[in-house]
C-alpha cells in the first residue's frame, strides 16, 4: 500500500498549483543539473537498477533500452520521442499526468534526452487531447521561459530543445514506428522490425521511443535512489504504478498504486468495491483493451503485476483495469472491441486486414447467437492464424481478446446460440 509520501505524481487530481512554481513547490525540477552532470552512463546504470519497465503496454526494461542507444555518434543525431498518443481503450493515466503534473515529463525529457545524447525530443500527443496539449504547451512556454530547456537546459549545459506535435485521431499511430512515420509527416502505418528506432527512428537516426509515464517517473527515481522505487512491488516489476480503473465500480479513478498490489485492495481502497458487492464481479479487462480478459474468481485473487497477470495468459499492458459485474454481456463487450480493431487496422498486412474483418463478422453472429456451434472453434482458428503473423501488434491486440472469450465464457456464447436455435429472444448488436 502506497502513503502519500511515496507518490511521484503529488497533483494527479489536479487539486494544486500547475504551473512552474507549483511544480517546483512539490519538489520538481530540484538538482536537475547536479543529476544531469553525473553523466549519461551513470543515469543508464540507475535505471536500470531501478527495474522501470516501460508504462505503455509492452513493459520493456526502460534502463536497457536507453543502452540500446549509440555512445559515440556517426554523424547521425540521436532522438527521444515521447509517445502520449494514449489511445488503447480504457486507458487514460497519460492524459492526467499532462494536464495536471506536466513538469514531471518535461523534466524527464531533459534528462533521459541526455541519457540517450539527444539535443531534441518530440512529445506527439493524441489529437483528441486538446486541453491537454494546451496545458503542456504552457508548461513547455513556461519552462523555455525560466531557462529550464534550450541552450544550457537549467544550467546543464546540455542544449536542448523539446517539441510537442499531435496526431489526428488514428489508434495505429501509437505503435511506436507508425508514429514516426506520422512525425515524418507521412501516412502512420507500422514499419517492420527491426531494425527497432534505436538503430534506425526518426528521419533513419537513433531514437528511443517512451511512454509519457515511463518517462514522467524518471527525475523523482533518480532523486530518491534506485532502491527507492525497486523497494515497491515484487522482483521483476519493481516501483510505483497509475492505474486507471473503469466499469462497474462505485468510484472509477485513476490511482498511483504500488506495482503488485493485490486486485482485491486496489478496488477496495480507491474505488469503494464493486458496484452491487464482490458477488456481482463478473470479469475483468486487467490492462486496456489488448490483453484478454480474466473471469472474476480469478480476478479475486490476482496480483497487479506484469508476471502475475501474463501467467494468467493476460497481461498489465497500460493498467488500464476494466471491471464489468455480472449485467455485463461479455459477449457484446468483445464484440465491440473486435469493431474496433477493425476499424483501427491499418490495412497493410493481409492477416490484420483480412482477419480483423472475419473475426468481428463472426462475433457479429455470435452476439446475436445466430451462429453454428461449430464457429466458436472456427473463430479460434482465425485468431490463431492472425496471432504472431503480423507486421505490429494490433493484429495480436485484436485476437488475443476473442482467445479470452472462448477460453473463460464458451458457456456463455454456447448457451446463446442454443437459445437463438430454440426460438428464444437473442440480445442484439447495436
Ligand atoms: C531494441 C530489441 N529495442 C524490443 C523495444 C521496442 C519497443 C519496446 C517494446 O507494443 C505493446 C503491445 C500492445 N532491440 C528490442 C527493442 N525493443 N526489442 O522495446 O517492444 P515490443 O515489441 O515488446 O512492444 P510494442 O511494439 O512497443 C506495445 C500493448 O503494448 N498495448 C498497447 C497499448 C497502446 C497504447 C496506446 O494507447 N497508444 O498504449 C497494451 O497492452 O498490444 O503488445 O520500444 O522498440 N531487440
Ligand atoms: Fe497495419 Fe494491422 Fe499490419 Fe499492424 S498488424 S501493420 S495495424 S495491418
Amino acid at each position: 500500500m502506497l502513503s502519500d509520501q511515496d507518490r511521484i505524481f503529488t497533483n494527479i487530481y489536479g487539486m494544486h498549483d500547475r504551473s512552474l512554481a507549483g511544480a517546483k513547490s512539490r519538489g520538481h525540477w530540484d538538482g536537475t543539473a547536479g543529476i544531469i552532470q553525473k553523466g549519461r552512463d551513470w543515469i543508464i546504470d540507475q535505471m536500470k537498477a531501478s527495474g522501470l519497465r516501460g508504462r505503455g503496454g509492452a513493459g520493456f526494461p526502460t534502463g536497457l533500452k536507453w543502452s540500446f542507444m549509440p555512445k559515440e555518434s556517426d554523424g547521425r543525431p540521436s532522438y527521444l520521442v515521447i509517445n502520449a498518443d494514449e489511445s488503447e481503450p480504457g486507458t487514460c493515466k497519460d492524459r492526467e499526468i499532462m494536464r495536471h503534473d506536466p513538469h514531471t515529463l518535461i523534466e524527464g525529457c531533459l534528462i533521459a534526452s541526455f541519457a540517450m545524447q539527444a539535443h531534441a525530443c518530440y512529445i506527439y500527443i493524441r489529437g483528441e487531447y486538446i486541453r491537454e496539449r494546451e496545458a503542456l504547451q504552457a508548461a513547455i512556454d513556461a519552462a523555455y521561459d525560466d531557462g529550464l530547456l534550450g541552450a544550457n537546459a537549467a544550467g546543464s549545459g546540455w542544449d536542448f530543445d523539446l517539441y510537442l506535435t499531435h496526431g489526428a485521431g488514428a489508434y495505429i499511430c501509437g505503435e511506436e514506428t507508425a508514429l514516426l512515420e506520422s512525425l515524418e509527416g507521412k501516412k502512420g502505418m507500422p514499419r517492420m522490425k527491426p531494425p527497432f528506432p534505436a538503430g534506425a527512428g526518426l528521419y533513419g537516426c537513433p531514437t528511443t521511443v517512451n511512454n509519457v509515464e515511463s518517462i514522467a517517473v524518471v527525475p523523482t527515481i533518480l532523486r530518491r535512489g534506485p532502491e527507492w522505487f525497486a523497494g515497491f512491488g515484487r522482483a521483476n516489476n519493481a516501483g510505483t504504478k497509475l492505474f486507471a480503473i473503469s466499469g462497474h465500480v462505485n468510484h472509477p479513478c485513476v490511482v498511483e498504486e504500488e506495482m503488485s498490489i493485490s486486485f482485491e485492495e486496489l478496488i477496495d481502497r480507491h474505488c469503494g468495491g464493486i458496484r452491487g458487492g464482490w458477488d456481482n464481479l463478473k470479469a475483468v479487462i486487467p490492462g486496456g483493451s489488448s490483453v484478454p480478459l480474466l473471469p472474476g474468481g480469478v480476478m479475486k485473487e490476482a496480483i497487479m503485476d506484469f508476471d502475475w497477470l501474463r501467467e494468467q495468459r493476460s497481461g498489465l499492458g497500460t493498467a488500464a483495469v476494466i471491471v464489468m459485474d455480472q449485467s455485463t454481456d461479455v459477449i457484446k463487450a468483445i464484440w465491440r472491441l473486435s469493431k474496433f480493431y477493425k476499424h483501427e487496422s491499418c490495412g497493410q498486412c493481409t492477416p490484420c486486414r483480412e482477419g480483423t474483418g472475419w473475426m468481428m463478422r463472426v462475433m457479429d453472429r455470435l452476439v446475436k447467437g445466430d451462429a453454428d456451434p461449430a464457429e466458436i472453434d472456427m473463430l479460434l482458428d482465425v485468431t490463431k492464424q492472425v496471432e504472431g503473423h503480423t507486421i505490429c501488434a494490433l493484429g495480436d491486440a485484436a485476437a488475443w481478446p476473442i482467445q479470452g472469450l472462448i477460453r473463460h465464457f464458451r458457456d456463455e456464447i454456447e448457451d446463446r446460440i442454443a437459445h437463438k436455435r430454440s426460438g428464444a429472444r437473442h440480445v442484439a448488436a447495436e
